[in-house]
C-alpha cells in the first residue's frame, strides 16, 4: 500500500522540481498539494504546480492557494524564480491547464484532505509552516492523523541563511518567514523528520551535475530537470547567499527513499522573535526532532535522476 502524502511548498525551483519528482515516485500516492505564497508569488507558483501535474502526474488532484501571510517576506529577486518556471514551452505546449484550483484556501484544505484519508497522511512541507500551524489551531484533531512531518527547515549551526537589517543572521529562512508557526508546530506531539540548512551541505547545485542532466536531457524528465536548474546560481568558486542547494529535493528524496541518509534525534526549541527570530536551538529540554546529519551525496543525485527518466 503506498504512503499517503499531502504536499505544502512555496514555489521555488526546488520546489516545483519535488513537485514534479513526487509525481514519479511509485511508493507514495499524493493526496494533495497547496502553495504559499513565501519564496514565490502566487499566481505563478499556482500555474506552474497545476502544469506539472498536468504534464507529468495523475488525475484527482487539485492545488490549492494559501492566503497566509508571513512576518518576513523573502527577497523578490528569489519569489521571481516562479515566474519562470511557468514559463518553459514543456510546461506550456498543450495550451491549456487542466488541473483545477481547489475552493478551499490552502490550511483548510489541509484539513479536508487529511480527514478525508482513512490512512494516517505523512505531510511534506518545503516552505514555511503557516497552513500547518492555523490547520491546528482550526482543527486540532488532525494531530491524530497526521503519521509524521517531514520539513525543509532550521539549522542547529551559528550561521543561517537570513541576512536582513535587524536580525542577526542565525536563522533558516523557512522559520525566519513566520517563526511563530514554527514555535506552534514544535508545540505538538507530531513527529518530525527535519533536512536542516546543514543537512544540504553535500548537495549544492554543481556544474557536473548539470553537464550530467544536459547529457540525459533526450529523457524529457531529465530535460525539466536541466532547464529548472538552469535558473539558479550553482556553486562554481565559493557558497554565498545565493548559491542553491538542493534543500527541498533533498527533503522530497528523504520521503521516497530513507536510506539516501543518515539521521539523528535533537531536542530543540524555536526563537519566536527578538534578533535570533526564526533560530532553532538544540536544548536538553526542548522537543525532539529527527535531523539528517549525513547524505550519500552519488545515490541521491542518481536516484532523482533515475526517477525522472520514468
Ligand atoms: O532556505 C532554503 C529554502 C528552501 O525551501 N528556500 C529555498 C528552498 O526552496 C529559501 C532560500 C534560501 N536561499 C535561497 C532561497 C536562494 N539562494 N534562492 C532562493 N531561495
Ligand atoms: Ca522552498
Amino acid at each position: 500500500m503506498n504512503r499517503k502524502i499531502y504536499f505544502n511548498h512555496d514555489g521555488g525551483v526546488d520546489d516545483l522540481v519535488s513537485l514534479f519528482l513526487l509525481l514519479k515516485m511509485d511508493t507514495v500516492e499524493l493526496t494533495g498539494v497547496s502553495v504559499i505564497p513565501a519564496d514565490c508569488y502566487l499566481e505563478p507558483a499556482m500555474f506552474a504546480s497545476r502544469k506539472i501535474i498536468d504534464r507529468f502526474g495523475y488525475g484527482g488532484l487539485d492545488v490549492a492557494a494559501s492566503n497566509s501571510r508571513g512576518k518576513n517576506p523573502f527577497p523578490k529577486d528569489w519569489r521571481m524564480h516562479a515566474f519562470y518556471v511557468d514559463a518553459l514551452p514543456v510546461l506550456n505546449e498543450s495550451g491549456k491547464v487542466v488541473t483545477p484550483v481547489a475552493e478551499k484556501p490552502a490550511h483548510l484544505h489541509l484539513i479536508d484532505t487529511v480527514l478525508a484519508t482513512e490512512e494516517k497522511t505523512t505531510l511534506l512541507f518545503t516552505g514555511p509552516l503557516t497552513d500547518l500551524a492555523r490547520a491546528l489551531d482550526e482543527a486540532p484533531e488532525i494531530e491524530e492523523k497526521i503519521e509524521k512531518l517531514v520539513w525543509m527547515g532550521g539549522t542547529f549551526r551559528e550561521a543561517g541563511n537570513v541576512h536582513e537589517p535587524e536580525h542577526d543572521g542565525t536563522a533558516e529562512w523557512n522559520v525566519f518567514w513566520d517563526p511563530e508557526a514554527a514555535a506552534r508546530v514544535w508545540d505538538t506531539s507530531i513527529e518530525i523528520d527535519l533536512v536542516a540548512l546543514e543537512s544540504t551541505n553535500q548537495v549544492p547545485l554543481t556544474l557536473d551535475v548539470r553537464e550530467r542532466w544536459a547529457k540525459e536531457r533526450k529523457y524529457l524528465g531529465v530535460d525539466f530537470l536541466g532547464q529548472c536548474y538552469a535558473m539558479v546560481p550553482p556553486l562554481v568558486h565559493f557558497s554565498t547567499n545565493s548559491t542553491y542547494y538542493l534543500w527541498d529535493v533533498l527533503t522530497t528524496a528523504f520521503v521516497g527513499n530513507r536510506d539516501l541518509v543518515k539521521v539523528q534525534t535533537i531536542n530543540s526549541i524555536v526563537h519566536a522573535d527578538g534578533p535570533s527570530q526564526g533560530r532553532t536551538v538544540e536544548t536538553a529540554d526542548g522537543r525532539p526532532v529527527n535531523v539528517v546529519y549525513d547524505v550519500n551525496r552519488n545515490a541521491f543525485f542518481d536516484y532523482m535522476t533515475e526517477l525522472a527518466k520514468k
